[in-house]
Order: C-alpha cells, then structure tokens, then sequence
C-alpha cells in the first residue's frame, strides 16, 4: 500500500502578486504539489482564508502561519496515510481544523494539501488527473465562458458588471470552441483601438477599456461576435457576472448604472438587457442573502442560465436551500470555497441529482496550476469558467484541456448546453 512520507509547504505568488499557498506530498520516490488560488469578490459564507493579519511585511497578506500548520500539524496527521482514500484524508483535515468555516487551519492550506493528495494519487496510479473524479468513460470537454470585459473587483474602470463572458455554443470540440473565441478576441481588441480605448487587460485576462455603462460593453461584443462571422445568440451566447454582492446596498441595487432601484426595477432592466443582447447566462443576479428576488428572477425568466457563485459558496447545505426556494438553475463550483475535493465533489453530485449545471470555475487570483481543468472533465461538467485567452494562469486551463481533448483522441465528444 501507497504511504504518505511528508507533506510540505511553502509562500510562493498568484497571479495578483499576493502570497499564497503551495503543498507538496511525498510517497516513496514521487511527490506532487497543488497551489491556491483566491477570490476578490468574495461571499461571506465561504471557507476562511488564513493570512497573516498582523505581519506587516506583506501588508498582513503573507501565509506563514497557514504554512507552518501543514509543515507540522497537518504532516504529522497524515504521515503514513493511503494518498488513495481522498475521503479519509479530507476528514482527517475537516475534523482536525473542527470549525464550520475552517477557521483554525485555514481553508487555504487545507485545501492546498488535498489537492495535491488527489493528484500525488494520479501519478502513483499513473492514470490522467482528469479519470480519476466522478466519470469513468465518455468523458466530455466543457464549453468555456471566457471573460472578454472585466469590468467590477476585477479592474479599476467603472463598468458595473463584473464580468461579461463569452461562451461559442456551437464549437463541435474544445479546440474549435477556443479558435472561435480566439478571433472574437482579436476582432475586439481592434474595436476597441478603433475607439481609442486602452486594450490592457483586468485581473482575468479580459480587455478593461475604461468604459462606465453595461451596454457599451455588450455593444462592443456584439459587434466583435458579428465582425467575427458568428451570429450572436446562435453560435456564440453572451454571459454574464454581476457579482451583485457589490452592487447591493438597503435592498436596493446598483446593477444598470450608479443609481439604487427597486428588485423589481431591476429584474425589468435585466428582461430587457436579456432579450436586446440574447444573453443567455446571469451569474449572482442579486446578493447572496436574497433568496427570494434570485426565484423572482428565476420564475420570470425562459431557458436563461441563472448561475449561484457568492450565493451557493459550494457549500452543499446553501445549494439544498436554493434549490427548495427555486433561486437558480446552476452553480458555480469553487474549490476553495469550501476548501476540500470531497465536499466539492459532494456539491457537484448533489448539484447533478437536482438537475442543475455545474460550471467550474478560477478565481481571479489564479496560479499555474491546471487542476480544474481535469475536474471540469472528471466530473461532466458542462462549462468552465476560467477567465481570457490572456495571461497564463488562464490560458494554462485552456492549454490543459485542449492535452486532455487529445489524449481522448477520437472519443473526445463536447458536453451538451442546456
Ligand atoms: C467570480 C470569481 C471568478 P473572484 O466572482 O466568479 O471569476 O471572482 O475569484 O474574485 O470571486
Ligand atoms: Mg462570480
């Protein structure tokens, strides 16, 4: 039997430049590692990130402390473990920080470490990441939602919405879908020159021009999709991140420009804008504790994808409310929202008895690593959320599944929209 010998930790950067967390286990001759990643438009009932608060050095960001409790702590409970029962292993790490919010250890090294477990059990294996989740034949690869305008935490331009996406539902395979996204970028950047605009790009990779209305945005990529020979709502569907969390304030929100409205007001707004754009996707509408205005929304709209991040937190007890009160019909899945591969995993299974999509996803500091891209495989997952086709730590996810779209060779089949 396979034993853990050592696990390990160090600080090293995302894509931010903000300190995080690396793991490396150990078994025999092999060893594998796994970083974190971190969100900015984070919801308050996710896993605790823990941080140095008090070290001003990294101006209270630095992760020592989450450090040294893998280095002794966590390497002294798992020492000797089988690196192939992942559930073990997550209980040991669950009921050894003993909090709801994994507050004492920190989500961030926890989930570090069972990342790096699930990928040090691959490799001992020798079986692909990505066919050893939920799927054990017909894998399918995911429709990316690829964030061309950043717009919100992400970028310091005034545009309400956080991020509007881009998703080419008609791609017959993952490296046509990433071609079609490829020239709707290009054509978009020119759009943007043209208006003399700045083509830098935000914290995901998508353009951050310094624009202040939704619609500016969504007009521009509608020309670009339409530059770009695909017909809008056809070929290639508009999504979207409001992120509401950020936008709320006295049950009101600021969604479609800087004034407060009313839920309904704002549900009319959203009406329009969905049937002006044939936008087909709407990801935290409203804030996390309004239940009730997300199955507003929900009833009042047909064959839209209404997508719970801030609102389900990947946490399997918020996922059952919403789908008792009707608030979505999708989840965004976070691994470090709940900080280990077997609650996520859990999550996405629930989410699959329930009918729902289940779209993985990055956060908006993000690393190199690509773990994500396997799960979004491994688990059938039918999109992937993973930022622009700029910046590597987005562009590594896309790299990766086009490896796995190959090493599937001609069984690789895309997933299905609905
Ligand atoms: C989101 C994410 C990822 P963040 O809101 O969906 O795009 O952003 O990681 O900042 O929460
Ligand atoms: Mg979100």
């Amino acid at each position: 039997m396979a034993k853990i010998s050592r696990v390990r930790a160090r600080q090293i950067f995302d894509s931010r430049g903000n300190p995080t967390i690396e793991a490396e286990i150990f078994s025999g001759s092999l060893s594998a590692s796994a970083i974190c990643p971190s969100g900015a438009s984070t919801g308050t009932y996710e896993a605790y990130e823990k941080r140095d608060k008090t070290n001003k050095k990294y101006l209270g960001k630095s992760v020592f402390n989450a450090v040294k409790i893998i280095n002794s702590k966590i390497n002294k409970r798992l020492k000797g473990k089988n690196p192939h029962n992942q559930e073990l292993i997550d209980s040991i790490l669950i009921n050894l920080d003993g909090t709801k919010q994994k507050k004492n250890l920190g989500a961030n090294s926890i989930l570090a470490v069972s990342l790096a477990v699930k990928k040090l059990s691959s490799k001992i294996k020798k079986i692909p990441l990505y066919k050893t989740f939920l799927v054990k034949k017909n894998f399918k690869l995911p429709y990316p939602m690829m964030n061309i305008i950043n717009g919100g935490a992400h970028a310091n331009n005034s545009l309400r919405i956080q991020e509007f996406m881009i998703r080419p539902d008609k791609a017959k395979s993952f490296s046509e879908a990433i071609r079609i996204c490829y020239i709707i970028i290009n054509n978009l950047r020119e759009l943007i020159k043209k208006k003399g605009l700045s083509t830098s790009v935000g914290d995901e990779g998508g353009f951050a021009p310094m624009i202040n209305s939704n619609e500016k945005a969504l007009n521009l990529i509608v020309s670009a999709i339409k530059k770009s020979g695909f017909k809008n709502g056809k070929d290639v569907s508009i999504c979207l991140d409001v992120a509401a969390n950020e936008l709320f304030k006295k049950k009101k929100y600021s969604i479609h420009s800087k004034n407060f409205i009313s839920v309904d007001h704002s549900i009319i707004k959203y009406q329009k804008m969905i049937k002006k754009y044939k936008i087909k996707s709407i990801e935290d509408p409203f804030a996390e504790n309004d239940w009730i205005s997300w199955s507003k929304l929900t009833r009042s709209t047909k064959n839209i994808q209404i997508v719970g991040d801030d609102l389900y937190v990947t946490n399997l007890e918020r996922l059952k409310k919403g789908f008792l009160n009707n608030s979505s019909n999708s989840i965004l899945i976070k691994l470090n929202q709940i900080g280990t591969v077997s609650e996520t995993l859990e999550v996405i299974k629930f989410a699959k008895i329930i009918g729902f999509n289940t779209i993985i996803s990055h956060r908006s500091g993000d690393t190199e690593d690509t773990f994500i891209a396997d799960l979004a495989v491994g688990t059938n997952s039918n999109q992937i959320k993973t930022g622009s086709l700029a910046r590597s730590e987005r562009v590594a996810k896309f790299n990766q599944l086009i490896r796995i779209e190959e090493d599937l060779g001609n069984k690789a089949r895309m997933n299905k929209i609905r």
